[in-house]
């Protein structure tokens, strides 16, 4: 059986592929941070009993941050694979929160690199890198265009992702880095814009609220659907020969036509629910990202099927069941709190 270590393990991606290696029938190793409330919501279905003999899904506390832990973990459970997918991940938080950032999405990337370079383990790994990176640069963006990041985010994520090239070219580690268009689905963060418009249509619809607050509805992404973004991440780190490659859809979507979509889904007009608030806009903005993943398509036959039409439907779909099955809609958050 392969061990895998994912840092990460309760975010979005991480929880898609502790699923998939363990239908793999691999032994998977998850950092998690401790939290005073629970933070493992995502993986819960996934929890086995610790007398279980037969378990295959450990827990470790750590952090990103943690040099020390980190290298006495990798002497631990001695992974075949490491998937680092922990990070700051929000590109308008990055804004207020520069200095944290760079510790955990950039330097963090380092401190796992160095400890498989000091605990001399044989693995792979993998770093997940963002087509934030490209910022500024026009679209379709595919691996030979310019990095121009526009956030201490990408900032950071371009930091990682050199410094993975650097330990491949310089160390022989058997690294790559997958720079992922933006990827969504039921379990997306709710301050991500998706998944704010989804929650906000299904509150709306069940007359919890009556309006979300959103900033630009300009910008254009290239939205695909997390778990066809995770086989990916898993069939990249199998190839034989390490290099760096784009997951996209291809197809790119204004926020406005994705909001279009989910209010229409639920039989509602966007334009009656929708308002602006300019807290939502960022120092800086990313316009247009649009990915071209021929070479992945190339290398190892990926092709995703659902792009931002259906990705609304899903997630809406999602949003509702979910109200509708607590039957306590009041515990839930309201969508109108301010959070980014
Ligand atoms: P996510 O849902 O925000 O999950 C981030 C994970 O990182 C969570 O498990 C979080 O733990 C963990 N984390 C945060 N700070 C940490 C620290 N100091 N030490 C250890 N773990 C820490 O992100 P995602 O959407 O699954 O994305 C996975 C990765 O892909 C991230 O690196 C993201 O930047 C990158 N990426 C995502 C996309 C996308 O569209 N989703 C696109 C390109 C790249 P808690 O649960 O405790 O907060
Ligand atoms: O959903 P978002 O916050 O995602 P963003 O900034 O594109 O970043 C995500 O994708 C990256 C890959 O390209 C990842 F690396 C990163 O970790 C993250 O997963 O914002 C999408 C767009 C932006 O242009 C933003 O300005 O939506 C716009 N937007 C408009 N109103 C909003 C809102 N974004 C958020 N979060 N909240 C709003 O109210």
């Amino acid at each position: 059986m392969k061990r895998a270590l994912i840092t990460g393990i309760t975010g979005q991606d991480g929880s898609y592929l502790a699923e998939l290696l363990l239908s793999k029938d691999y032994v998977v190793h998850g950092l998690i941070r401790r939290s005073s409330t629970f933070n493992t919501s995502r993986i819960e279905h996934l929890y086995t009993d610790p007398h279980d003999p037969d378990r295959r899904l450990f827990l470790h506390y750590g952090d990103l941050t943690d040099s020390a832990r980190l290298v006495s973990l990798l002497m631990e459970i001695v992974p075949d694979e490491i998937y680092n997918l922990g990070a700051q991940s929000h590109v308008r938080v990055s804004f207020d929160e520069p200095e944290h950032t760079g510790a955990v999405t950039g330097l963090g990337s380092v401190r796992l690199l160095e400890a498989v370079r000091q605990s001399k383990i044989e693995c792979r790994y993998y770093q997940a890198s963002s087509s934030e990176m490209f910022g500024s640069t026009p679209p379709p963006q595919d691996e030979s265009a310019p990095f121009h990041p526009r956030s201490p985010y990408a900032a950071a994520k371009l930091y990682a992702h050199s410094m993975t090239q650097m330990y491949r070219e310089a160390y022989g580690l058997h690294a790559v880095s997958g720079i992922l268009f933006n990827h969504e689905s039921p379990r997306r963060g709710e301050t991500f814009v998706t998944r704010k418009i989804t929650r906000a249509v299904a509150r709306i619809k069940m007359g919890l609220e009556k309006r979300v607050y959103l900033g630009n509805l300009d910008a254009v992404r290239d939205w695909g659907y997390a778990p066809e973004f995770v086989e990916g991440i898993w069939r990249m780190l199998q190839m034989d020969d390490p290099r760096d490659l784009v997951l996209a859809t291809g197809v790119g979507t204004t926020v406005k036509e994705f909001a279009h979509a989910a209010f229409a889904h639920a039989g509602l007009d966007w334009q009656e629910h929708v308002e602006f608030d300019d807290r939502y806009l960022r120092a800086a903005e990313v316009n247009a990202l649009i990915g071209n993943a021929s070479a992945a398509r190339s290398a190892f036959g990926w092709d995703p099927t659902i792009t931002a039409n259906r990705l609304a439907g899903i997630m809406v779909e999602a949003d509702l069941e979910a109200l509708q099955s607590t039957g306590k809609p009041w515990i839930d958050r309201p969508i109108t709190a301010g959070w980014s």
